[in-house]
C-alpha cells in the first residue's frame, strides 16, 4: 500500500508540465482542442484513481482496528549518542547541555575520524568517545545508536554541533509512551532561528521529500522533516531494525524512518527548535545546491526502496 499513489504522483508531476506548455501552446495557437492539455487530463485522472484506491479505499472499508498503545517508561534513563566531525568549537557544549540534565545517563560521542581536538573536548566535558572507521553522516548516525544501545532505557541520537537543544529532550520523551520513535522536525518556522541552516529552501525541499515520503505510508504516520538527526527511539525497536540499516551517506535519516515504518514501528514528529551551527558544516547546511544533490539521492532512494 502506499506504492501505487507514489508511482502515479509522478505521472501527476509530468502532468504538470503538459499543462504547463498546454498553456503556452493556447496562448499561441487558441485551438479547442489541445493535445498536451488533453494528456495532462489523462495523466491527472489515473493519479486521482491511485489515490483513491491506494488511500481512500484501505481507510474507509478496512479502518485499522489496532488497539492505541500506551507504554509509558518509567525512570526515564536516556542514552545519547551523539555524531561529530571536526566539531571541537562545538562538542564542549553539546556535550554539557546533555550532561545537565537529570534523564541523560550517559553521553558517547561519535568521533568520525576527527582530524582536530574534538575527542578531547568531548572528553573533557564527560562525554566518552568511540571512533567511527568509515566515513560518513549515517556511518556516524549508525555507530552513535549501536553504542546508545548499551546503557539506558532510551536512546536518543543528535549532532553535535549546537543546533539543537538538550532541552528540547522533553518534547520528544512526551510522547514516547505513544509510540516507538520520536522524530524531530525542522520545518515549523515558528520555532528555528532565522540564522540557522533551514532556509526556505531547505524548509519546502524537506517537506516535499516527507510528503513522498508520506505517500509510501499514509495511514502510517505524518512527517514533515527528512534531515533531523534529533530522535529517540525505544531499545527494543532499535533491535528490530539495527541491522537492516546501511546507508553510510547524508541521506541516512530518511532511511532510517522508512525501515522503521516498513518494520511496523509507530513513528511521530515533534517540533524542535533549531540554532545557527557553530564551526563550519560539513553536511548540507543551508547550501541549496548540496540540498538539490540530496534531496535526489533521498527522492531516489524513497522511490527504488
Ligand atoms: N557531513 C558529515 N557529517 C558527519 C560526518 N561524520 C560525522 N558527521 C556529523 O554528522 C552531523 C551532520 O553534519 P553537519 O556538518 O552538521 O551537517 P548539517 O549542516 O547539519 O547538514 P544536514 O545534513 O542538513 O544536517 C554533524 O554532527 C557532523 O559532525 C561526515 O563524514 N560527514
Ligand atoms: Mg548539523
Amino acid at each position: 500500500m502506499g506504492r501505487l499513489s507514489l508511482y502515479a504522483f509522478h505521472l501527476f508531476l509530468i502532468s504538470l508540465i503538459l499543462h504547463f506548455f498546454g498553456l503556452i501552446k493556447l496562448f499561441f495557437e487558441p485551438l479547442l482542442f489541445n493535445e498536451l492539455f488533453f494528456y495532462g487530463l489523462i495523466l491527472d485522472f489515473i493519479f486521482l484513481s491511485a489515490l483513491i484506491i491506494d488511500l481512500a479505499v484501505p481507510t474507509v472499508f478496512f479502518p485499522s482496528k489496532k488497539p492505541f498503545k500506551f507504554k509509558p517508561i518509567n525512570n526515564l534513563q536516556i542514552s545519547i549518542g551523539m555524531t561529530a566531525y571536526n566539531d571541537e568549537k562545538a562538542i564542549g557544549n553539546s556535550v554539557k547541555q546533555f550532561k545537565e540534565l537529570k534523564e541523560v545517563v550517559s553521553v558517547t560521542v561519535i568521533d568520525n575520524n576527527c582530524i582536530d581536538n574534538t575527542a578531547s573536548e568531548a572528553v573533557k566535558n564527560g562525554a566518552k568517545v568511540t571512533k567511527e572507521p568509515v566515513q560518513g553522516y549515517g556511518a556516524a548516525c549508525m555507530r552513535a545508536l549501536k553504542e546508545a544501545r548499551k546503557t539506558g532505557n532510551l536512546i536518543c541520537l543528535v549532532e553535535g554541533d549546537m543546533t539543537f537543544s538538550a532541552s528540547d529532550l522533553k518534547k520528544l520523551t512526551a510522547y514516547i509512551e505513544n509510540t516507538d520513535m520520536v522524530l524531530g522536525t525542522r520545518t515549523t518556522a515558528e520555532i528555528i532561528d532565522s540564522d540557522s541552516q533551514v532556509t526556505w529552501f531547505m524548509r519546502y525541499g524537506n517537506l516535499f521529500i516527507a510528503k513522498l515520503l508520506q505517500l509510501r505510508f499514509w495511514d502510517k504516520v505524518r512527517l514533515t522533516d527528512v534531515g533531523c538527526t534529533f530522535r529517540i527511539i525505544r531499545p527494543e525497536a532499535l533491535d528490530k531494525i539495527i541491522d537492516k540499516l546501511h546507508v553510510t551517506g547524508h541521506y541516512f535519516s530518511p532511511h532510517m524512518i522508512l525501515v522503521a515504518l516498513e518494520n511496523d514501528l509507530k513513528v511521530i514528529e515533534v517540533p524542535v527548535t533549531l540554532k545557527k551551527r557553530v564551526g563550519e558544516s560539513k553536511g548540507v547546511g543551508d547550501d541549496a545546491l548540496k540540498g538539490l544533490i540530496t534531496g535526489s539521492k533521498m527522492w531516489w532512494m524513497i522511490l527504488m526502496h
